[in-house]
């Protein structure tokens, strides 16, 4: 008997752990089904106790049945895993006090993905969809003593190609992921973490499991399933108002009032209302005291995130049935898409409270492929480490999972606004009923579940399938194109939009990235040229393009995606390889990259500008190719960046106001080659520590353009500045600067980009001793009346292959221990470009790393994340710069 089945089911209360403390005076039981459950496969050769929250790779592993999924080409050689059916089973004895209870459900806050569930041996119902929660009424087949639950799971990729089979009517491309990626085929036919079918960054592990929390939930009268509150601004009468939703699951038809008060902001309003039987949504508006002045949430390095407690309190003739309390953060957004003067196109820029912000920061994809496997200091650390380089803004990748509470919860607390995508990526996908109507619950579900955090700023419908449309990367004939957008509008507007702007209007939808915007809806949804710099946002790579040439870059309005990849560091390969693994040809480096030529790409990059190591010691000889590598990213990302945050006051050519830099990837999933600034296990490449630099408040830029030399002051601070740049020219051969030249202060106001230094390059150096372009180099700052504002930055004025003078440093340390970190004292014996200290496998992250060493002794501090000692750091560290590698 099938006793309830939905495509997908409804919230749970404890949805806001952390954020939101529910709790129930008709004491509402709750029974967690978390913990050990036992776990077989189809022919039951395998029978092993299994965590849950958890999956199959993880227990398989736990258990020891398997090694380290990580470790060398385990991905390949555990492909059998996916490809077989496991069942989840525990047993459990009910108290009596939960028996009495009017109504009990059974809940799973997340199934991967397609189950059938039994209570039992009584059919419950089946889940397609990873990101949905399901809930089942179950108190008629709860038994007193033991019952048993069993979840059965098929294979991801036999179902995704068994849909794939059904779709007989036209293909849904692509097929198959690039032979490169070693990964499976028709991920977009199961709603499940779409690179968990292997990426070009990314192995694929599709997992199977209970990916999330299992309980019973028992009740009577009524339980509040679920709250959410959003603040809005009403400009006319100047007043702020929260409106609050409340998700109430009611037993039977219940009468009561409801309170709403916010105690701090001397706000409070009582309703009168009644809930019907069933699951009901209801909402409620407070207005808040204009006596009060609100403080708003603002963006990293705009001001403070305060929060004010919200208390809903529900009462039946007199008495208290539910209270809970909630955090609302006020703040407001709007997308800026308006004529630009001297430009033709649209703007694309956010307004937070009013004011245009530039968008600093990266984009975010699974920090895992086993979900289980992410602790929150994972999660802490990598949000943590994106504040530290200055970032204010990440983007939530539609390819990988909406994330789980405590992420937003830390975006909210540190102030990183969050471009949160649905999750559709690089792909067609079908739009039969069931799939859309599953998607259609995943996003109510979703929308639910973040709205509440001020940290998201945007939803935006998927990741680059307007583009693929556009610019047909599959192929598809053109008699046929209409159908094919056709479906694309139904899905991402017709129902993702529509569902989303349903249930939230606080912040702007956007239906793609890369998109024009308001032009590609004019445009029918799929504009002819999404990549258009004239409108929204953009995505950029060029791996072949000299990337320190500023020209080859496109002056969008805002750059959601770029970047090059690199190698993480030795200390990370390590324990997922041999000896024999570690030469930039084996077979291993070229498994690991999964990117087509990615590996020939970055050395192709690096040799435009660096001469390639070549040490005759192989181990040396490889360290050396990895840490050229991130030398290459960082000095590309770098460029790429400073080229938008110079661009945002200027139109050049029509183009221009840049007020977003994301760049391609903050993270890793695993340890591989790819476009991260930290590697997985959160060690920073030498491209994060250049992001605490380029992403910096206060920031002078220079370029050349037509042989003069300019340098820009940009400052993303709401006060005016009045600043000079002050050029230091070195010598290679030595370091003492050969001359100081001095612009004169100018004023460079809150959030602009400013040139304040303009000079023919050969007029600099005649009157800088004997400098040519290739014996001289630059460093420049920026400096108000009485300090330095913003960090020192630096111009090459050749490629430093074709440098002059340019010697081994002998560069020495010493370790020593203080109060809270440790200090590393350098000395060199000549100017060092890319200096980078390398600790090995001790975790912690340096000051300032990467540097340009263009004095005798500097010192930098490293935190460590677990006790160590002078001893071990000195034993550990190893120092590598330019002329060390050749
Ligand atoms: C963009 C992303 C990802 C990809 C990255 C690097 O297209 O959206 O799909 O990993 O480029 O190729």
């Amino acid at each position: 008997m099938l006793l309830h089945e939905r495509l997908c089911g409804w919230a749970c209360w404890c949805l806001f752990s952390g954020v939101f403390s529910v709790f129930s005076l008709q004491q509402r039981l709750t029974v967690s089904l978390n913990g050990k459950w036992r776990l077989s496969n189809s022919n039951g050769s395998l029978l092993l106790p299994a965590q849950v929250p958890g999956c199959v790779h993880s227990a398989l592993q736990q258990q020891g049945y398997i090694t380290d999924l990580y470790f060398r080409f385990n991905d390949v050689s555990y492909r059998w895993i996916a490809l077989d059916n496991w069942t989840y089973t525990t047993t459990f004895t009910l108290s009596a006090e939960l028996s009495v209870k009017q109504k009990v459900l059974l809940v799973f806050d997340g199934v991967d993905t397609v189950g059938s569930i039994s209570l039992n041996g009584i059919a419950l119902g089946k889940t397609y969809n990873m990101f949905c929660r399901y809930d089942f009424s179950v108190k008629d087949l709860l038994k007193d003593g033991e019952n048993v639950l069993q979840v059965g799971l098929l294979s991801p990729i036999l179902y995704a190609s068994e849909q794939r089979k059904a779709h007989t009517s036209y293909v849904v491309p692509p097929e198959c992921p690039p032979g490169v990626q070693k990964g499976e085929c028709h991920v977009n036919f199961i709603r499940k973490e779409q690179s968990s079918f292997s990426w070009d960054w990314g192995p694929s592990f599709p997992t199977m499991g209970l990916w999330k929390g299992v309980r019973l939930e028992a009740f009577d009268i009524l339980q509040l399933v679920q709250v959410s509150s959003v603040p809005l601004y009403n400009d006319a009468f100047s007043q702020w108002r929260v409106q609050v939703e409340l998700l109430i699951d009611a037993v039977q038809t219940a009468r009561g009032q409801l309170t709403l008060s916010i105690p701090e902001l001397d706000s409070e309003q009582t309703f009168q209302t009644h809930f019907n039987p069933g699951k009901t949504k209801s909402n409620f508006t407070i207005l808040i005291n204009t006596a009060h002045q609100v403080k708003l949430w603002w963006p990293n390095g705009h001001g403070e995130q305060p929060f004010y407690r919200l208390t809903i309190r529900g009462f039946q003739d007199q008495f208290l049935i539910f209270s809970t309390e909630s955090k609302v953060y006020f703040r407001t957004v709007e997308l800026i898409q308006e004529p630009v003067v001297g430009s033709p196109g649209l703007s694309f820029y956010f307004r937070i409270n009013g004011k245009p912000i530039f968008l600093k920061g990266s984009n975010w994809i699974p920090v895992h492929s086993f979900q289980d496997q992410v602790t929150p200091d994972v999660l802490k650390n990598l949000l943590q480490s994106a504040v530290d380089a200055n970032m204010n803004a990440l983007r939530v990748w539609g390819g990988g999972v909406y994330e789980q509470d405590l992420f937003y919860e830390i975006c909210d607390e540190l102030g990183i606004m969050v471009w949160q995508d649905f999750m559709f990526a690089c792909a067609m996908y079908p739009t039969e009923t069931d799939f859309i109507q599953t998607v259609r619950e995943e996003v109510v579900q979703q929308v639910q579940r973040l709205k509440s955090h001020p940290s998201i700023i945007i939803w935006s419908g998927n990741n680059e399938n307007e583009a693929a449309l556009a610019t047909d990367w599959f192929g598809i004939p053109a008699s046929q194109r209409p159908k094919y957008i056709r479906d694309y509008v139904m899905l991402y507007v017709d129902n993702i939009k529509k569902v989303v702007q349903e249930e939230d209007q606080s912040r702007p939808f956007l239906v793609s990235s890369p998109t024009n915007g308001a032009e590609s809806e004019q445009e029918g949804w799929v504009a002819e040229n999404p990549y258009d710099p004239h409108y929204g946002d953009v995505h950029f790579y060029s791996y072949i393009l000299d990337c320190w040439d500023w020209r080859t870059f496109p002056r969008t309005r805002f750059a959601s995606e770029y970047g090059f990849q690199s190698w993480p560091s030795f200390s990370t390969l390590q324990p997922v390889s041999i000896k024999e693994d570690w030469s930039y040809g084996s077979n291993f480096t070229s498994h690991r990259q999964h990117h087509e030529d990615g590996n020939q790409q970055m050395i192709l990059q690096a040799a435009l500008h660096f001469h390639l190591p070549n040490a005759t010691d192989p181990l040396k000889r490889f360290t050396d190719t990895l840490y050229i590598t991130q030398v290459m990213q960082a000095q590309c990302v770098k460029t790429q960046t400073e080229f938008y945050r110079r661009s945002r006051s200027e139109i050049i050519e029509g183009k221009g106001h840049t007020m977003g830099a994301l760049y391609w990837q903050l993270n890793d999933i695993w340890q591989a080659p790819s476009w991260s600034s930290i590697e997985f296990g959160g060690k920073w490449k030498m491209l994060h520590y250049f992001a605490q630099s380029f992403f910096a408040a206060v920031l002078p830029v220079a370029f050349e353009e037509d042989d003069t030399l300019f340098i820009y002051a940009i400052s993303d601070l709401s006060r005016d500045l009045k600043l000079r740049a002050v050029v230091n020219v070195f010598s290679w051969t030595e370091l003492d600067p050969v001359c100081t030249l001095n612009s004169s202060m100018l004023l460079v106001p809150g959030g602009s980009a400013v040139a304040v230094f303009k000079q023919p390059v050969a007029t600099l150096l005649a009157g800088c001793g004997n400098c040519t372009r290739l014996t001289c180099l630059l460093t420049f700052q920026l400096e108000d009346d009485s300090s330095q504002q913003g960090p020192t930055n630096h111009h090459f004025l050749c490629s430093p292959k074709d440098a002059q003078g340019l010697r081994r440093p002998n560069i020495t340390a010493k370790v020593e221990e203080k109060k809270t970190c440790f200090s590393v004292t350098l000395h060199s014996d000549s100017v060092a470009p890319f200096v980078w200290l390398d600790v090995g496998n001790i975790p912690g992250r340096f000051s300032s790393n990467g540097f340009l060493m263009v004095s005798r002794n500097r010192t930098v501090d490293f935190t460590a994340w677990r006790p160590t000692s002078v001893a071990e750091l000195t034993a550990s560290l190893t120092i590598t710069s330019l002329r060390d590698i050749y």
